[in-house]
């Protein structure tokens, strides 16, 4: 059985080929992006069985997609082309040093991913896998889009474990009949959600991890990233329910993520919104950024990679967080993550080298 699927809109991305305005940039290089499809790339290139969905032009960057997503290992059998609509482009600039104020120029709307709907996706790829991972970003493409991610995140039987990474995209949103508060209804659905500490207060208003899990209290696991600060990971894995998906992603071992986290955990307050919960904070790796864009992408990926394999919390977040540190360092959203065993050896190194 697949792994992971995962759902959404990948695109060809120009990278600059020197810093500055997009209005000066004189030619682009070609790469590949799209949260999702980052997830399964990196999933696949760290061994696991990864598929992408999505829906993409009958076009030669359509091709191009999907020829370089599957070149990841990924399975790419179930995108759709659509033969009355384009692949989404974007067009990025860069600054001289690593800070995270570059341009984003998205040629998007109307694509052929922003059709996707309720209607025409295959429902069998999309729960054929042990996880779903979706992201806010679809749910800002169409309405259709944002009615089938309603669809993907409703309780039902038999459900995969539905990871939701919020993405928070603020140029996506304006425009839409519907604002960024719809991320906290959809990420309320899912099982495992990231977000961001800075994108949880500019959607939401939400200021702080605590605050951000007294919102979202009803996932089994939440992460909240603050950037070069690490991440704090909300556990309540033993919480019986409905959505109770972690067994079937390979996390039956609570014990051994329970000694884990106890022993890594200095906090775990009452006053947080679950009693149940463990609360793990895990600093990052310092590393010197060139480009932020693809990181959370490849964070989720390592702390999915983690969590299929039985890892204590603290190991998943580390593993997120030395993924994101391998794609800091390039300009493109992808690049190819440490081998289990050397990242099985970096995690494992003691807090001191951590931070
Ligand atoms: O996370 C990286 C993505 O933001 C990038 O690849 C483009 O998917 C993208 C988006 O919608 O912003």
């Amino acid at each position: 059985t697949t792994d992971v699927v995962c759902l959404g809109e990948s695109m060809v991305t120009f990278l600059p080929s020197q810093p500055g305005r997009l209005a000066d940039v004189p030619s682009f290089g070609r790469g590949i992006g799209g949260a999702e499809s980052n997830v399964a790339c990196a999933l696949a290139a760290a061994g696991h069985r990864a598929a992408w969905v999505g829906r993409v032009g009958a076009d030669g960057f359509g091709d191009h997609l999907v020829e370089t997503i599957a070149s990841y290992g990924v399975d790419t059998s179930a995108v759709r082309r659509d033969p009355a609509r384009p692949t989404g482009v974007y067009f990025r600039t860069a600054t001289d040093r690593g800070t995270d104020t570059h341009e984003v120029a998205y040629y998007r709307a109307g694509s052929a991913a922003s059709a996707m709907s309720p209607e025409n996706v295959p429902y069998e790829a999309l729960f054929a896998g042990r996880v779903l991972h979706l992201s806010g970003i679809t749910a800002a493409l169409s309405p259709d889009c944002l009615a089938l991610l309603r669809e993907l995140t409703a309780p039902r039987p038999g459900r995969p474990l539905v990871s939701f990474d919020v993405n928070h995209r603020p140029h996506l949103w304006r425009g839409c009949a519907e604002d960024a508060s719809v991320l906290l209804e959809l990420a309320r659905r899912a099982d495992l959600v990231f977000v961001g500490e800075d994108e949880a207060e500019e959607a939401w208003g939400i200021v702080g991890a605590e605050a951000i899990r007294a919102a979202l209290p009803e996932p089994s696991v939440l992460v909240v990233k603050r950037g070069s600060a690490g991440a704090t990971v909300f556990a309540s894995e033993l919480r019986p329910g409905p959505r109770g998906a972690e067994a079937a992603a390979g996390n039956a071992a609570p014990g051994a993520s329970t000694d884990t986290v106890s022993a890594a955990t200095p906090a775990t307050s009452a006053d947080t919104a679950t009693p149940a919960d463990t609360v793990t904070p895990v600093p990052a790796l310092r590393v010197d950024v060139v480009a932020a864009v693809g990181a959370g992408d490849a964070f989720a990926a390592g702390f999915l990679s983690a969590t299929l394999r039985g890892l204590p919390v603290r190991d998943r977040a580390r593993h997120g967080h030395l993924m994101a540190a391998a794609v800091l360092t390039v300009p493109g959203d992808l690049t190819d993550p440490p081998s289990r065993d050397r990242a099985d050896r970096l995690v494992a190194l003691d807090d001191a080298a951590w931070g």
